[in-house]
């Protein structure tokens, strides 16, 4: 077997095959994948990283399938990563993205992966987070991320690209909904897809006059609503234009600094959460102790407010297997 140091240096010279396994250890969750991400982490950051979320079904990998072949004529390397939902359907969903990117399956220039049906949507969208940085770390210029927006998971993938596109079509009316209540942020690109629908015009219209309204004195970057016909290309190319006006508007004054500074405080936080999540959940199911304190809440001899007092001074703790371990610096990917 490739040992880690040797399956990153391949990383870094852009080999297909040791791109497709390190994104296979970090869907099964392989602490060897994270530590090839840990060697590979100072070599990231040159790659435009684009989120690309939506509600199911609006055209997304249609989408990126005509994005990646208006990005390829300009000669970048495009690295594309699918988020599907872990729905029983996703094995189709799966199948059905291969087909739609399927003409990109010969061009050397582009890597594509959908992330299916293994683990749990938290789980998944942080093995997505991280073959985005191999994807970035193998020398693609633009690494889109194409996500379900299915609110939580939404949140995390937003924290580690430098540009959202939400893309909506007619009829998504719950998310044009979240949107005008502030329940989901305002993205820095929104597409309406489908432009072939009836109502797509006036869709973008209804959201174009919420955006007037909203409009933030103190941010100059307004949100331009485009609309495209996927399947017909219509449109692409003036989306590609509009990912790249925003990738050069967050190049000046420091903004793709603070931006990334901003998205590493978020998914640390994320990630903190997730694990302690999952700590919590196994110290429910596992330890005894907590049981019987359970056990005496139920019976009225304890209040929950003790039980939570328990659960937390148990992270870090001898409860919890001792301290955490400081991973210590990463190793430098060019000695050996
Ligand atoms: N009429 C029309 N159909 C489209 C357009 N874009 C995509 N479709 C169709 O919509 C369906 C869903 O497209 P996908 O690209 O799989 O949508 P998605 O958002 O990636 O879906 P999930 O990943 O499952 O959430 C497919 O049958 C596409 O052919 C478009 O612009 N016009
Ligand atoms: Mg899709």
């Amino acid at each position: 077997m490739t040992s880690p140091p040797a399956l990153a240096e391949q990383v870094l010279e852009g080999s297909t095959r040791a791109i497709a396994r390190t994104i296979s250890l970090l869907e099964d969750h392989d602490p060897l994948g994270r530590q090839i991400v840990r060697t590979l982490y100072p070599r990231t950051g040159r790659a435009s990283r684009v989120g690309v979320t939506g509600p199911p079904g609006v055209g997304k990998s249609t989408l990126l399938s005509a994005l990646t072949r208006v990005v390829r004529r300009a000669e970048l390397a495009v690295g594309v990563i699918s988020v599907d939902p872990s729905s029983p359907f996703s094995e189709g969903a799966v199948l059905g993205d291969r087909l739609r990117l399927s003409e990109h399956f010969l061009d050397s220039g582009v890597f594509i992966r959908s992330m299916g049906t293994r683990g749990h949507l938290g789980g998944l969208s942080e093995a997505a987070a991280q073959s985005a940085l191999v994807l970035d770390a193998a020398g693609m210029n633009v690494v889109f991320l194409e996500t379900v927006g299915v609110g939580q998971s939404e949140v995390e993938v937003a924290s580690v690209v430098d540009t959202v596109v939400l893309v909506l079509m007619p009829g998504s009316g719950d998310s044009i909904q979240a949107l005008k209540a502030g329940v989901m942020e305002i993205p820095d690109i929104i597409v309406i897809n489908k432009k072939d629908h009836p109502r797509a015009m006036a869709t973008a219209r209804d959201i174009q006059a919420f955006l007037n309204l909203s409009e933030e004195e103190d941010s100059p970057w307004a949100p331009p609503v485009l609309l495209t016909d996927a399947v017909g290309g219509e449109g692409v190319e003036e989306l590609w234009e509009a990912i790249q006006d925003h990738g050069r508007w967050l190049s000046e004054e420091g903004r793709l600094e603070r931006r990334r500074q901003n998205n590493v405080e978020a998914e640390v936080a994320a990630l903190a959460a997730n694990r302690l999540q999952a700590k919590i959940k196994d110290m429910m199911r596992d330890d005894p102790r907590v049981s019987r304190l359970l056990a005496e809440v139920h019976e009225g001899r304890l209040d929950p407010f003790s039980v939570v007092e328990y659960l937390i001074a148990s992270f870090g703790g001898p409860a919890a297997g001792g301290a955490p371990e400081f991973p210590g610096p990463p190793p430098n990917p060019n000695v050996r």
